[in-house]
């Protein structure tokens, strides 16, 4: 938390040179007040994750911004957001490389919070009624802060709080189901939507959906692959179903064929995203893409 506030002070008050001289003093233990950063040299930790470190201090990581389509109408009804790491030796590392190595050595915070202020300052390219969906760690439900810090980013980038959807994928890693009922319920409260991200692939979701307080479903993009398609359909219909009952309105990822969508839209899907809409782009093709004609009308 504290090497955070640092951080973001940091980036507040001083230009990218500057911040790169003084990042790299201090992990070399050269500024008096960065402990923690200094003292991570000590700790076995290396390569991808040192890199990893000096990337979030140093503004790396960008978010991309894949479509998310009302499967009614075909038009684009908001963006989820993606993280991308370009090194600047030009090579990329994938999401799944560092997204939970950022959680295990404790900078998905760090990670997180980035990613945000960039998202919500391309969300305010975007009409009114595009929203930004944004994917949160569980073990982020652990840090009493959480809301507080989302929130003010949010506020401080001038969005309307009511644009941020927050996509949570279900999991046993929630220690403590209070604090995450409690920080969920502050998100709530601040207007933002709640998402259960890749569900029926988790754990205990049905219990979770209602505790928590979820305004949306996302079912998981394994239900749309080929083998076994009867079934799940079915369950697709099920969950589709559920959400209906009570009053959630679902989302299928993965959707890469017309034929697919046909599908999704005969049982009733509200929302769609895949290959068939478009993958993750850069913030300004994002923006580009709201003024193209709807993909799937
Ligand atoms: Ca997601």
């Amino acid at each position: 938390m504290k090497l955070r506030n640092r951080l973001d002070r940091w980036k507040a008050n001083i230009g990218p040179r500057h911040l790169r001289a003084r990042f790299t003093a201090a992990i070399s233990g050269k500024v008096e007040g960065y402990g923690a950063v200094a003292a991570d040299r000590k700790a076995p930790i290396r390569g991808l994750a040192l890199e990893l470190k000096n990337a979030i201090a140093l503004d790396e990581i960008e978010p991309h911004f894949q479509p998310i389509i009302d499967l009614e109408t075909g038009r684009v009804r908001a963006f989820e957001a993606l993280a991308r790491w370009m090194k600047p030796s030009g090579e990329t590392v994938p999401p799944s490389r560092f997204i939970e190595l950022a959680e295990n050595i404790g900078v998905v915070g760090d990670l997180t919070y980035l990613l945000l202020r960039k998202a919500c300052m391309a969300c305010a390219d975007w009409p009114a009624d595009v929203r930004l969906s944004f994917n949160i760690s569980p073990r982020l439900l652990q840090d009493p802060t959480l809301a507080v810090t989302v929130v003010g980013i949010v506020r401080e980038s001038g969005m309307d709080p009511r644009r941020l959807e927050i996509e949570i994928t279900e999991t046993d890693a929630i220690e403590d189901e209070a604090i995450a009922a409690r920080l969920l319920n502050e998100l709530s409260r601040a207007g933002i939507l709640l998402v259960m991200d890749d569900f029926g692939t988790g754990h205990s979701n049905l219990e979770r959906l209602s505790s928590f307080g979820f305004d949306k479903i996302k079912i998981d993009r394994s239900f749309l692959s080929a083998s076994n398609r009867g079934k799940r359909d079915q369950i697709v219909r099920a969950i589709v179903e559920l959400g209906r009952g009570l009053g959630l309105p679902t989302t299928v990822e993965g959707i890469e064929t017309r034929e697919q969508l046909e599908r999704l839209r005969s049982i009733g899907c509200t929302y769609g995203q895949g290959y068939l809409f478009g993958r993750a782009v850069p913030a300004k093709q994002a923006a580009l893409l709201l003024s193209e004609p709807p993909v799937a009308a």
